[in-house]
């Protein structure tokens, strides 16, 4: 019987649960035996000139080794943003800044300190004088210049544009009985991991430096950081101890990381950094953070003809990967729907704010946010179902790829049956009655029904040829094996799952395969952990390496046996070779590797990205005396093609569920008109924890890709995709009976009441 599609336990949990992790905070290593602590001084203010940064203080404080500046590191390259070709190479950020601070938490000084505690008390010593700047925090602002420019030097605030805004055609609309516009926010919201940011550094003997950071993807992180720190990267070794959560901000490497690198060098002598959850908070990449204009049209029927996006991406005072959403953002924009004539364009900006980068679903949630709410104002406006306006629009179930206008290939999908299985699975008829009920009866509890369609992209690569990653797979004389991966997981369960992709090939029980990833010196090459990749990729990858094996060993068993290749079985229960027919004559891979080393290395190729999708059905209660809304259900359908363990799966989708209701809830990063982060801390950033979702109810759906053997795409972050429209659409549902067409992200007690008050009911009331 096939392991692959079963529910095997997550081998890593037995000891994350009992001995617990060794996150890089943890890493007790011989190399980083007395080790300074770096401790970082952050700018207070948004935006200023720096007049001068006086360390000498700091210095003669207790237990401090050294205290650097900017001007130390001045030799130093930047973060060179990601594609540079696009991105105005003065934008980049420097690894402590020295002319301008461009957010309050840019790092501008060091100190190093004996003991981690000691860091924080002579951090108060340094003085730093600045002479502040208007600071620029609306995107608005930032794009038109009216308060002035981040970057003087670089004429703009404007870091990328995407699609050509001159070119948007007026007569989009022409021909339409209605058409409905309305600018909403995505708003910005914290990674929050419950690991913080991190790194170990030691420089050996032999000139080559080790670097323990918590990261997604160690051979990119080696790249970035041997950048900053303009080192050949043969001569930097990335581990990657165990990472208590990313959701896309620890892929590459931040200047923090560089800057603990080079102290390390600096002193001779091993460095280390923890950061504070405080710090977290303002100093790690924020997500999201889009103001969209949504414009939708189409016939009273309910059949959409028409859509336009404009997205405004605030990419915070440096541009790193977030100034590049709004590519995935406009890749994504009509969605799984059959819209005639479609476009999208998107501006990036500069702001005084922490800079944006990716955050599970990068881009993608992004899209699907602002087709779904457009789909339910057009439904509200034409006084359509929802649930029908989206089937009427849903493009027809395909199995060979489909090109949209804006160039994405989607490989299959089936739209339609994962609404209808949604809708059918939360007895979309019966809620339906329950809310006209209670709306007649004028409750005060009213019942919402949010939904949201969705198709995201995963597995996408820019690498020329396509998408890949590599694997090697070793069996050893006493039968077991080990996987070498190209993947970094944290949180993911790639140990279990690559583990029974080669089980699967070669008969070894998964508790006796060992899975290996995020050393760079083990594994020079690896695409990392991102836009749920890994399975379609990496694993694929595991089970093609298994099966190169298999090969290998065919050959060396016939020799043995001295029989034919084409005269062997494999036979896994054994996990040996067997002359067919003759079970007596059988050789053990072990016996194999026991005569020469058994080892393969492949590199899967993948045809391109994959296109999962489904829909959400959210159920909410709002009480419209005081705007507070209460998750009930969450209903969805995430296809993901052939899954390969439902429990990790599920595990997936419920995480990623939890954290997009989160934003449609109550998560964001709100900033004061002088850039004062004001959710610096937990007290002031909520996010949903378990006693505030409901169990979700997860139906199967699964239309197989023909991209890989697996027929497997991702489902890493299906969850916030879906999840965030459909519990906003929930709440706005609740309260659309009172003229409520919108509230904007996250539905907070507050909007939902104030929208109530200004709707025509509240109004009238
Ligand atoms: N899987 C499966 N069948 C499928 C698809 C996936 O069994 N058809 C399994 C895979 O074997 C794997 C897991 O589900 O164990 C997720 O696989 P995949 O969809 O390939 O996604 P990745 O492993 O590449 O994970 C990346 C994704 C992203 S982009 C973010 S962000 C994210 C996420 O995963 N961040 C996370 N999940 C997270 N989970 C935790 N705990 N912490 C994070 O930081």
């Amino acid at each position: 019987m096939s392991i692959l599609g079963t529910r095997v336990l997550r081998t890593e949990d037995p000891g994350f649960l009992t001995t617990g992790g060794v996150y890089t905070d943890d890493v007790a290593d011989e190399r980083l035996a007395g080790a300074g602590h770096v401790f970082f001084v952050r700018s207070p203010i948004a935006h200023a000139r720096i007049r001068s940064v006086d360390v000498s203080a700091a210095r003669a404080a207790p237990g401090v080794i050294a205290a650097f500046t900017g001007d130390d590191l001045a030799g130093l390259p930047p973060l060179a943003p990601p594609m540079p070709d696009t991105i105005d190479g003065r934008m980049a950020q420097p690894l402590l800044a020295r002319d301008v601070v461009r957010y309050v938490g840019e790092p501008v000084a060091v100190v190093v300190t004996e003991d981690p505690y000691q860091g924080e008390d002579a951090a108060e010593l340094v003085d730093a004088d600045y002479d502040p700047l208007p600071a620029v925090v609306d995107p608005a602002d930032a794009a038109d210049g009216s308060r002035g420019l981040l970057f003087p030097e670089a004429g703009t605030n404007v870091t990328a544009t995407f699609g050509d805004a001159a070119a948007l055609q007026p007569d989009l609309f022409d021909g339409c009985e209605v058409v409905v516009s309305r600018t909403i926010v995505n708003q910005r919201v914290a990674p929050a991991p419950m690991e913080t940011r991190a790194a170990a550094a030691a420089w050996g003997e032999d000139g080559r430096l080790t670097a323990w950071i918590p990261n997604q993807g160690a051979q990119e992180t080696r790249g970035v950081l041997a950048a900053m720190l303009a080192i050949d990267p043969a001569s930097l070794r990335i581990i990657t101890p165990d990472v208590g959560g990313a959701f896309g901000a620890k892929f590459g490497a931040d200047p923090e990381h560089a800057v603990v690198c080079w102290v390390a060098g600096q002193l001779g002598r091993p460095a280390r950094w923890a950061e504070t959850r405080n710090e977290n908070l303002v100093g790690m990449t924020h997500g999201r953070a889009q103001r969209q204009v949504i414009t939708i049209g189409g016939r009273r029927d309910g059949t959409v003809t028409a859509y336009r996006l404009e997205i405004l991406q605030d990419s915070g005072a440096y541009p790193r990967f977030g100034a590049f959403l709004p590519m995935l953002t406009i890749l994504m924009a009509p969605g799984p729907y059959a819209i005639s004539r479609a476009e999208a364009v998107a501006r990036s900006v500069v702001t005084n704010t922490t800079p944006v980068g990716a955050y599970r679903g990068a881009g993608r949630p992004e899209a699907t946010a602002a087709i779904e709410r457009a789909m339910d104002l057009f439904a509200a406006e034409t006084g359509q179902d929802p649930a029908a306006v989206r089937r009427k629009n849903l493009l027809a179930r395909f199995t060979e790829p489909h090109r949209t206008a804006f160039g994405a290939v989607y490989d299959s999908g089936d739209y339609v049956a994962a609404l209808d299985a949604a809708l059918a699975a939360a007895g979309y008829a019966s809620l339906r009655a329950e809310q006209a009920r209670r709306r007649a009866a004028g409750d005060v509890i009213q019942l919402g029904i949010g939904l949201a369609s969705y198709v995201e992209i995963t597995g996408a690569g820019a690498e020329a040829g396509g998408p890949r990653e590599n694997a090697s797979v070793e069996v050893h004389p006493d039968g077991s094996a080990t996987i070498l991966t190209g993947t970094s997981p944290h949180g993911q369960g790639h140990a279990t799952v690559w583990a029974m992709l080669a089980s699967e090939e070669l008969g070894i029980p998964v508790d006796r395969i060992t899975v290996k990833w995020g050393d760079t010196d083990l594994i020079p090459q690896g695409g990392g952990t991102g836009g749920s990749r890994s399975l379609q990729q990496g694993g694929v990858a595991v089970q093609q390496a298994s099966r190169e094996l298999l090969g290998v060993a065919r050959e060396r068993a016939a020799a043995m046996l001295e029989a034919s290749p084409a005269d062997l079985v494999f036979e896994p229960g054994r996990s040996a070779f067997e002359v067919a027919g003759d079970p007596e004559a059988a050789v053990p891979l072990a016996t194999l590797a026991a005569a020469e080393r058994l080892m393969v290395r492949t590199v899967f190729l993948a045809p391109g990205a994959t296109f999962p999708f489904g829909a959400h059905v959210a159920v909410v209660e709002v009480d419209t005396e005081t705007g507070k809304a209460v998750l009930r259900r969450v209903v969805t359908v995430d296809d993901a093609g052939t899954v390969i363990n439902p429990l990790l799966a599920e595990g997936q989708r419920h995480g990623g569920i939890a954290q997009g209701a989160a934003q449609a809830f109550l998560e964001e990063v709100i900033y004061d008109a002088d850039g004062n982060p004001l959710t610096a801390s937990f007290a002031d950033y909520p996010f949903l924890s378990a006693t505030e979702v409901p169990s979700f109810e997860l139906a199967d759906m699964a239309t197989p890709t023909s991209y890989n053997p697996l027929g497997a795409k991702g489902i890493g972050e299906a969850g916030t995709i879906g999840a965030t429209p459909a519990v906003q659409n929930a709440i706005i549902d609740a309260v659309a009976h009172l003229g409520v067409r919108h509230v904007d992200l996250p539905a907070s007690p507050q909007r939902v009441w104030q929208a109530i008050r200004e709707s025509s009911a509240g109004k009238g009331a």
